[in-house]
Parts: structure tokens; C-alpha cells; sequence
């Protein structure tokens, strides 16, 4: 029986989100540290990336319980980068996802070791998994410095910064989003292909997917930034940083990035067909990052 995304992430949030706290609980560590990555752990979120791993596994017909902690270990990686990214000295954010951030909750320097300390720990959830073959792991660990470190997320967060109140090329913007945004939610992606021991075609398939999945989930979040900071009527409210900041919306027009989207979504769904597996899941998470709305 087909599977509905919708359900497929219902579930597989609740799965990861059960799973999360195991990995973190029993660290012998100060209080202030675990509570801290507890904390912004469990603050919620779409879970996106680890039910991607899932999805992938799904896609490929192996026990997607082999992909448990990797899919979390990404999730970590992605919490750390967020409660980063609040920090004073990066964005000065004094809410995430509704909440106080890290740093607003536990001081400056308890979140910024907490963000440390969820990024070393993810490698430790992939190299100790018993059920990852030692080949697999360590193609897992090669991907995955190579998508959130300095030639990735690291290096796009470090190009955005730079890029800040500068008026940025088409050229720019997407070399900040294919590292800061695509790489990491493009890994989750492999990591699942991996685990699955997809054929390597299909691997490369899956690569040039990713990419087209990324760049749409980032034109889709700038959309929704300026939709989500208009009134009924189009106007802007409270807008502040968002006017200055290049994004797809600001060099294509707000309809040349709807059309952007539509065709990285298009060129997506057309790797998918060249799979040897059948991919509706993956074509429903398409549409589905191409309509989210939050
Ligand atoms: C500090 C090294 C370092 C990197 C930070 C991820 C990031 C890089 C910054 C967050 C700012 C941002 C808005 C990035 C663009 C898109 C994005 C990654 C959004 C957040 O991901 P979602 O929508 O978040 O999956 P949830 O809350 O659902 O987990």
C-alpha cells in the first residue's frame, strides 16, 4: 500500500523524537551541558532531515532501523548549527521556533559548548552503531564533513555572514545556500542511500537530486519569509533586516522564484525516474517542500 508523506512524517518525527533524548541521556557530562542539548534537542522542528534517511531506507525496501542513528546524528548537527546561528555574535536571536534560544536559557558559553558538543557527538552516534557495516561508516563520516563543514554548511554560514547588507549576484546567493541549506538536508538524502546500499548509479542520481531538494527548500523559506511578513493585503509588517538581505525573491522577482522553484521541483522529480526503485514517497516529499508553509 502507497504510504502519504504527511503520515510518513507524523511518524517518523515521533520515532526520531523518542529516539533523540536516548543518545544525550547517559553521557557522563555536566548537568549543564546535557540539559542545555536536551534542550534545544527537544524544542521541536520539523525533523526533516532524519525522516529524509528514513524515507530513503523506505524507498529501498531495508528495515529503516538501521538508519536510527544517523538520522538523529543529522538532527544534531542541525540543532548545534541552529543554536549557533542565535548566538549574539551570528544572528542575536532571542527566540527559535517559539522558544528562548540556547544562549537566553543557559548563557552564551554553556550554548555555545552545547553546540560542540551535539557536532562531535553525532559522529559518535554513526561510528558506534552496530548496525552500520565499518565500510558504510566511514563513506557516512567522509560525506558528512564534507557537507557541514568548512567546504559546506560551515563555509556557507561563514559566505551569508560576508554577504550581509551587500548586494549579492544570482551566482553568490546560490553559493551560499547550496553549502549553507543544501549540503546537510542533501546528506541526509545519501546517508539513506547508503545505508540502503543503493547502486552507486542510483547514488549519483540521488546526489544531483539533492541539490535541486535543497535549493527549492531555500527559495521556498525565503517565499515564506516575505509571505509570512505581509499583511492580507501584500503589505510588509515589521520588516526589518528583510528588506536589505538578498534573496530569490530580491534578484528574480518574487514569480521568477516561484518559477525557480517549480523548476529545480521538475528537474528533481525527473532524476527520480531514473531510479531503480519505485520513488513515490520521494516525489510526494518533493511537493511537499515545494508547498510547505512553515
Ligand atoms: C552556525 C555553522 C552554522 C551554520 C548555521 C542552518 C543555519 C546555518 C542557519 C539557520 C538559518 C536559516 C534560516 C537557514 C536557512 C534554511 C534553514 C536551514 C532553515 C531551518 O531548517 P528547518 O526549516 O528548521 O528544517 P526546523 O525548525 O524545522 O528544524
Amino acid at each position: 500500500m502507497n504510504i502519504n508523506v504527511n503520515d510518513f512524517l507524523i511518524s517518523r518525527k515521533k520515532k526520531i523524537e523518542e529516539a533523540l533524548p536516548l543518545f544525550i541521556s547517559d553521557l557522563s557530562t555536566p548537568q549543564s551541558i546535557k540539559e542545555s542539548m536536551l534542550y534545544s534537542l527537544k524544542a521541536g522542528g520539523k525533523r526533516l532531515r532524519p525522516a529524509l534517511v528514513l524515507a530513503l531506507l523506505h524507498t529501498y525496501k531495508k528495515p529503516e532501523d538501521i538508519g536510527i542513528a544517523t538520522a538523529c546524528a543529522i538532527e544534531m548537527i542541525h540543532t548545534y548549527s541552529l543554536v549557533h546561528d542565535d548566538l549574539p555574535c551570528m544572528d542575536d536571536d532571542d527566540l527559535r521556533r517559539g522558544k528562548p534560544t540556547n544562549h537566553k536559557v543557559f548563557g552564551e558559553a554553556i550554548a555555545v559548548l552545547a553546540g560542540d558538543g551535539l557536532l562531535t557527538q553525532s559522529f559518535s552516534l554513526i561510528v558506534d552503531d552496530p548496525a552500520v557495516k565499518a565500510e558504510n561508516k566511514l563513506r557516512l563520516v567522509s560525506e558528512l564533513v564534507k557537507a557541514a563543514g568548512a567546504e559546506g554548511m560551515v563555509g556557507g554560514q561563514v559566505a551569508d555572514m560576508e554577504g550581509e547588507a551587500k548586494s549579492l549576484s544570482l551566482e553568490e546567493l546560490q553559493y551560499i545556500h547550496e553549502n549553507k541549506t543544501a549540503k546537510l538536508l542533501g546528506f541526509s538524502i545519501l546517508a539513506g542511500a547508503i545505508l540502503a546500499e543503493a547502486p552507486e548509479e542510483d547514488i549519483e542520481k540521488l546526489r544531483e537530486f539533492s541539490y535541486h531538494i535543497g535549493i527549492a527548500f531555500q527559495i521556498r523559506d525565503d517565499i515564506l519569509d516575505i509571505e509570512g511578513s505581509q499583511d492580507k493585503l501584500g503589505k510588509p509588517v515589521g520588516s526589518d533586516t528583510l528588506n536589505e538581505k538578498t534573496t530569490y525573491p530580491s534578484i528574480l522577482s518574487m514569480q521568477g522564484a516561484k518559477e525557480k522553484l517549480q523548476d529545480h521541483i521538475k528537474q528533481a522529480k525527473e532524476l527520480l525516474q531514473h531510479l531503480s526503485t519505485k520513488t513515490e514517497l520521494l516525489e510526494q516529499f518533493c511537493d511537499l517542500i515545494a508547498k510547505r508553509d512553515h
